[in-house]
């Protein structure tokens, strides 16, 4: 993990509500992996999940205690894992994951992997299979995460960390019953416009030979999914040197539809997908 040493903020996290003390410092000393998701309850399911499997905890009796005093995210720890929820779109997660480093680096967790845990939008690919991101693309098409600072832009690399991808993909069982495939991602500034839909509250500027000519393109480049958060965890990565990929269902083929018709039951069942192929990852380590 490479860190702004000099200049951070050693006693306040301002996006975490954290004044940083001993006892805080404590609490996060000794995590390895850090399992990221959206959405603060399925952050809360994940901690549970892990404490079954590697607690042997009776979820019955077992309330997982949130460790960030913000509203903002919520953190659960389980053994060595931190599940924390990153909220939606790039400059969410990115804000967190300067709070988190910078924790992670003054409790001494030096070797940490970052793994974010998702739903996506498929792109000729069945609804319920996994896709594990190699790199990440701008909407543009451009594989990296523009970042605009003082009237300046410049795009930084967004590859995952192959060998974490490879570490994933070993660990699991030959009956896992639904595919998982390597291939590349697009991170989008919305769920509708930005990922060419038609059913958003606007208008598009786009018709449906435009959206045709992109998918043609997005699968020269091998681009399975869209989600909208591994831009900024694939290029804050590779500059914090820190180990990190994207394990994301698809919950759509956008070749052939727009909307997202899975029952509750089926959309509950693919989204523990990705919980499942990190839990067996995690159960390898
Ligand atoms: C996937 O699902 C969310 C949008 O519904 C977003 O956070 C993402 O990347
Ligand atoms: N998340 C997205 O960002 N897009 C989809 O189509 C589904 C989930």
């Amino acid at each position: 993990m490479k860190i702004n040493e000099l200049n951070f903020n050693k006693n306040y996290l301002y996006n975490f509500n954290m004044i940083i003390t001993e006892q805080i410092l404590n609490e996060f000393t000794g995590i390895k992996y850090v399992c990221m998701q959206g959405s603060s309850d399925r952050s809360l399911e994940f901690a549970i999940r892990l404490a079954k499997s590697f607690l042997k905890i009776d979820a019955k009796y077992f309330v997982p205690v949130n460790l960030l005093p913000t509203s903002k995210y919520k953190c659960y720890r389980v053994g060595n894992i931190l599940s924390i929820s990153h909220g939606m779109g790039n400059p969410s997660i990115l804000s967190m994951l300067h709070d988190l480093s910078i924790l992670m680096y003054l409790a001494g967790n030096y070797n940490c992997e970052y793994i974010r845990i998702g739903t996506s939008g498929g792109i000729n690919i069945a609804p319920g299979t996994v896709v594990i991101t190699k790199q990440s693309f701008m909407p543009n098409l451009v594989a990296g995460y523009k970042m605009s600072a003082l009237g300046r832009d410049i795009i930084y690399p967004t590859n995952m960390n192959l060998q974490l991808n490879a570490r994933i993909i070993k660990a699991q069982p030959h009956d896992l019953g639904f595919k998982i495939i390597e291939g590349n991602s697009i991170a989008a500034d919305d769920f509708y416009l930005s990922q060419c839909r038609f059913d958003g509250a606007i208008s598009p500027s786009y018709d449906e030979m435009h959206q045709k000519k992109y998918f043609e393109k997005i699968k020269e480049l091998n681009i399975l999914n869209f989600e909208m958060e591994s831009t900024a965890l694939a290029s804050f990565c590779s500059r914090a040197e820190i180990p990190a990929t994207m394990v994301a269902v698809t919950l759509v083929n956008r070749i052939e539809e727009d909307q997202i018709i899975l029952t509750n039951d089926e959309l509950e069942k693919f989204s523990l997908r990705s919980q499942e192929v990190i839990l067996n990852y995690l159960k390898n380590c």
